[in-house]
């Protein structure tokens, strides 16, 4: 039984020292201004590395080249990554065309990388551009603030350009939810724009500490759940009558995360906390937010993220001091159902006529590549909608790119320029659009194991088996993560491979098509032969036994194969 006198509400003992620094930090100000005055590393003193992310950037190095600059006693060519502030992913044209130029002119790769949830990065920006960098994308009206570190980072909002006005309002809100749990700190504006020193004295919302950990919010227009509401803290399913918004059901304490070998930690469905009217929206996000600041765990931050407070609290007390914070009672939820996750590729007509374009990115990666020039297509486009109004790019959770807002009469053009750049092609099989890879090398600190790089090879071997079953027009839901963080949500993926090691993955089977379960530990460190032969055989047993409909994730569960992750926290590791 669960203990909820208020002392076991906090969880007690010595606090993690990311608590010191955001405390020592004089509102995420730290000594930044005078580490970029420093020429003789690249790189930021310990505590700096970690506040810059509250910023929007990590510092990184190439892992490459790391053993080559090591020899020569040089020290890692330290860059950071740039992660920007996109409610919703919609980015103007005139955006893309500003951001692109800076990719182009100053980054170490020259990519603009659509990520999984719906916003661009930047790769290699040394630390000579990094402040151009900021008044570059503050010109164009874009910034960094808050998209990575213990804050609510990027609210997604489901892309959907079809029902153009139910998105319309849905969009509106992510932008809202986003301003709304912003930092209070004017931090971002004096280090980096030269802004006025603006002394904060409050934060009203995150407080002084800010939160225990990374927050995530999506705003999802059912049947698509292509934000993987699971993967996120805090989620507002749409619910709307006649069309028009009247209100959200709220989702809390999803998280896909965890550590190899420690049991404490897993991936997390969110719970179902019951239905808002819209006028109560921002209540509710300041206060899911307001209790997992106060009873989020301070102490392990391998335990801090709201997944674990529900599930050391209890749902039903968070849920009520939420209801008793915000003044709000939550109805019973309202009906809907999530039938899809994938994008529409190709051309669909909005309600309001005009024409979208979704383009299968592979992930997300935008790069003039050999025979693929992607970067030069997509400037293309977007210097030719430019001036047309409501012509707008939207960056998908699914790191695909749609061409929203086209008018009939230059659809022909848009499709042809596409087609030039390699931007739509017959290669773009269904098993490939229905695959997905997190960064990874040679970026990403934390990889284990290639992810992006190892995708196109993966699914071409994952295509044989279909073809080799006799059903080369079916696709399963592939997402390879380079570790366990699972940034690709391979933890919602009906095979998902995790990295455990170079060229070793554990492979995770019995997730669904829409993402509403878990899958579970099937492989264990082994070499994609290895995971490949076990796909051959499954994949060959569900061709022939499945039943009317039965995606290969549901196959695995009902014939045993694993068993049904159904409550994480005793399920996800029995
Ligand atoms: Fe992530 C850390 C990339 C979505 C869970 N993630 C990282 C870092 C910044 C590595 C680091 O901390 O130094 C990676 C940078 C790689 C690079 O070179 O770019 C990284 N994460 C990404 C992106 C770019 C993956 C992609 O291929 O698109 C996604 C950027 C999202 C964005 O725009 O904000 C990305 N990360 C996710 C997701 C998926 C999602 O949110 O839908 C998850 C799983 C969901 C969740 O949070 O549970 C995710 N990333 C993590 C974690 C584990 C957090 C935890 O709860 O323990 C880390 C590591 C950490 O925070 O300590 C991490
Ligand atoms: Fe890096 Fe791991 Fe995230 Fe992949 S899943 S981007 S390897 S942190």
């Amino acid at each position: 039984m669960l203990d909820n006198s208020p002392e076991n509400l906090i969880v007690e003992g010595k606090l993690a020292d990311n608590e010191r620094m955001k405390k020592a930090s004089n509102y995420l100000r730290g000594t930044i201004a005078e580490d970029l005055q420093d020429p003789l590393t690249g790189g930021f003193t310990p505590d700096n590395f970690q506040l810059i992310r509250f910023h929007g950037m990590y510092q990184q190095d190439d892992r490459d080249i790391r053993g080559e600059r090591a020899d020569q006693k040089l020290e890692p060519l330290h860059n950071v990554m740039l992660r920007a502030r996109m409610p919703g992913g919609i980015i103007q044209l005139s955006q893309w065309l500003t951001i692109e130029k800076f990719a182009e002119d100053h980054t170490m790769y020259g990519s603009v990388r659509l990520t999984t949830r719906q916003t661009f990065q930047f790769h290699g920006v040394l630390k000579p551009h990094i402040k151009d960098m900021h008044k570059v994308i503050n010109s164009a009206g874009i910034d960094s603030i808050a998209t990575a570190g213990d804050v609510n980072r990027n609210v997604l909002c489901t892309t959907n350009p079809v029902e153009s006005e139910l998105h319309a309002e849905a969009y509106e809100w992510s932008k809202k939810i986003s301003e709304h749990l912003l930092p209070n700190t004017k931090a971002y504006a004096e280090i980096w724009l030269d802004g006025e020193n603006a002394k904060t004295t409050k934060e009203p919302i995150l407080g002084e500490t800010y939160l225990p950990r990374k927050f995530k919010t999506t705003v999802s227009i059912p049947p698509n759940n292509e934000v993987d509401v699971h993967a996120n803290d805090l989620n507002f399913v749409a619910i709307a009558e006649d069309g028009k918004l009247v209100g959200f059901n709220v989702l809390v304490g999803g998280g896909l995360a965890m550590t190899h070998g420690d049991t404490a930690t897993y991936p997390r469905k969110a719970d179902d906390f019951g239905f808002i009217p819209l006028e109560h929206t921002l209540a509710v996000a300041e206060h899911v937010v307001s209790v997992q600041r106060d009873w989020g765990n301070r102490v392990n931050r391998k335990n801090a993220k709201t997944k674990y407070t529900l599930d050391r609290v209890g749902v039903d007390p968070f849920k009520a001091e939420v209801e008793k914070r915000a003044g709000v009672t939550f109805e019973p939820s309202r009906p809907y159902e999530f039938t899809s996750r994938g994008d529409r590729f190709g051309w669909v007509e909005g309600m309001d006529g005009r024409q979208h374009l979704t383009l299968y990115i592979l992930s997300g990666r935008i790069l003039d590549f050999p025979n693929r020039p992607l970067k030069t297509g997509i400037r293309k486009i977007a210097e030719l909608l430019q001036d047309v109004e409501g012509a707008d790019f939207r960056m998908t959770a699914n790191q695909n790119l749609v061409i929203a807002g086209v008018p009939a009469e230059l659809k022909a053009e848009v499709e042809s320029l596409a087609r030039e750049h390699a931007l739509l092609t017959e290669f773009d099989t269904p098993q490939l659009k229905n695959s997905m890879a997190c960064v990874a090398l040679p970026t990403c600190p934390l990889a284990m194991a290639e992810a992006e790089r190892f995708l196109p090879d993966l699914v071409v071997d994952v295509e044989q088996i279909l073809a080799k079953h006799g059903i080369p027009d079916d696709s399963i839901v592939l997402r390879v993560v380079g570790c366990p963080n699972g940034c690709g949500r391979a933890m919602l993926a009906e095979a998902g491979l995790v990295g455990k090691g170079p060229g070793k993955y554990n492979l995770y089977l019995g997730g669904n098509v829409v993402g509403t379960r878990v899958p579970k530990l099937h492989l264990e460190n082994k070499s994609p032969e290895v995971i490949l032969g076990e796909l051959d055989r499954l994949i060959g047993l569900w061709s022939k036994e499945r039943e009317e409909g039965e995606c290969f994730g549901d196959y695995v569960i009902r014939t045993g194969v694993v068993a049904e992750v159904k409550v994480s926290k005793t399920d996800f590791h029995a």
